[in-house]
């Protein structure tokens, strides 16, 4: 079975909020905020969470906009990983540096898709031109995708 993850990214006019993983899965990298779901926790709850905890960041209304499977193979530890992706605009607070996350808002035109995860260069645009899709992704190493697919389709 996947392990289900969110994503969150905060949205203030042209400019999207990314976290610079300072360590633990990911880390040297920008990303959205975003975890582990926890058992018994709705995904759009522990988006909330996450954001919280990484950022100190009261976020309200969501949307989420996609579905990624990521499949790693050749690692340590292989297996898929299902992260749900929302954004919002509805947040209280300014993004305060945490032990585990750098925050910085980005200009949508400037996302440092070279230090980030390998598939938001794919995903990046669909999300930019409004779509809602699911998008699955095969890894080779943690660095490398071998093949991939993305489907514009509702997405709940
Ligand atoms: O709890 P932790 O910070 O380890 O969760 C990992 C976060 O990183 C989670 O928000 C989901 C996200 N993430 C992965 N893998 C990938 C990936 O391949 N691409 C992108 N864009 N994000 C990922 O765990």
């Amino acid at each position: 079975m996947a392990k289900t993850l969110t994503l969150v990214y905060l949205r203030r006019g042209d400019e999207i909020l990314l976290g610079y993983k300072k360590r633990g899965f990911g880390m040297g990298q920008w990303n959205g905020l975003g975890g582990k779901v926890e058992e018994g926790e709705e995904v759009g709850e522990s988006a909330r969470r996450e954001a919280r905890e990484e950022a100190g960041i009261e976020v309200g209304a969501l949307r989420k906009f996609a579905i990624i499977e990521c499949d790693y193979r050749n690692v340590e530890k292989p297996g898929v990983l299902e992260i749900h992706m929302f954004e919002s605009s509805d947040f209280k607070g300014e993004p305060v540096e945490t032990e585990e996350i750098k925050p910085q808002w980005f200009k949508i035109s400037e996302y440092p898709f070279d230090k980030a995860w390998p598939d938001d260069r794919y995903w990046f645009p669909f999300y930019i031109e409004g779509k809602t899709f699911r998008g699955s992704f095969l890894f080779d190493g943690y660095d490398k995708i071998t093949s991939y697919e993305i489907i514009e389709t509702l997405v709940d």
